[in-house]
Order: C-alpha cells, then sequence, then structure tokens
C-alpha cells in the first residue's frame, strides 16, 4: 500500500510538475540572412496588379552587402526592384520620395531574395549621394554613371 501511495503522490507531482514547466517555444521564425539599412528615392511603387509586389528604389551604396557566403563585395548606388513586404504601408509614399529602408536578404528564397520590410519617409531636402561606394581609382575616362538603369 506505502508503494501505492508514494507512486501516485510521484504522478501527480510530475503531473503539476509538468503543468508549471513553459510549454516548450514555438519555433522561431528564421531570421534574415543579412539585414541593411539604406537611403533612397522612390523610382517607381508596387503595381497592384504585380504578384512580386516590387518596389522600385534609386538607392544609396551599400558598402557591407555581402554575397550568399557571406563575402563582403558592397553594392553600387544603382535603381533596381525589390521585394517589398505585405506588411509594409504604401499609403504616404510617393514617386520621388526619399527614404530610409530595410532590407532583409534570405537567400533561401530563390525568387525574391531582397525584400524591403521596413520604409520611413526622410524630409524631402535629405541629400542623398548616389555615388559608387568608393573612390574610382584613377581613370582615364570619366566612370559610367553606376545606374543600372539609365536615367532619361
Ligand atoms: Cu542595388
Amino acid at each position: 500500500m506505502y508503494r501505492a501511495t508514494s507512486l501516485a503522490v510521484a504522478l501527480v507531482a510530475g503531473l503539476v510538475l509538468g503543468a508549471c514547466s513553459p510549454p516548450p517555444p514555438p519555433p522561431a521564425p528564421a531570421g534574415p540572412d543579412q539585414s541593411y539599412t539604406v537611403r533612397g528615392e522612390i523610382a517607381r511603387l508596387p503595381d497592384p496588379a504585380d504578384p512580386q509586389h516590387e518596389i522600385w528604389i534609386r538607392h544609396e551604396a551599400i558598402p557591407d552587402f555581402a554575397t550568399e557566403e557571406g563575402q563582403v563585395v558592397g553594392m553600387d548606388a544603382m535603381t533596381m526592384p525589390f521585394g517589398l513586404d505585405e506588411g509594409v504601408d504604401v499609403a504616404g509614399l510617393e514617386v520621388g520620395g526619399k527614404i530610409r529602408f530595410t532590407l532583409e536578404v534570405r537567400w533561401a528564397d530563390r525568387a525574391q531574395p531582397a525584400k524591403v520590410v521596413a520604409v520611413e519617409a526622410l524630409p524631402a531636402e535629405t541629400e542623398l549621394v548616389f555615388a559608387p561606394r568608393e573612390p574610382a581609382p584613377q581613370a582615364a575616362e570619366p566612370a559610367p554613371a553606376p545606374e543600372s538603369v539609365p536615367e532619361s
């Protein structure tokens, strides 16, 4: 009888302890491989008909931009499309507007590895610098414009 009782006590204690222990944490959402804070100017707002939900931004250089292998190669200033996270409200944004944005890179997302996850409007008088990330080495000819999209 003593045995049975102690077993019951142990079981109850186990249940109580079990009830008090915190539930296992949910699997952590996978963080980005890299995250950058970049400034730029909106070149084109997302087209509601575009399933890719892309925003075009003329961005300043990103000197610490790294490849999938983690090699820092930098990115010059250019105009290019980025995926725009569904949670970002574009209501207050306009083409030509100056912004600071958070760019998250997830290389596993082959279709759209670089996504803008936050956008903050900057004052119109903000002076942005659309120069290459480093001064070009002494060149005989002027370097071509860094933009990937010619500006008209
Ligand atoms: Cu770029």
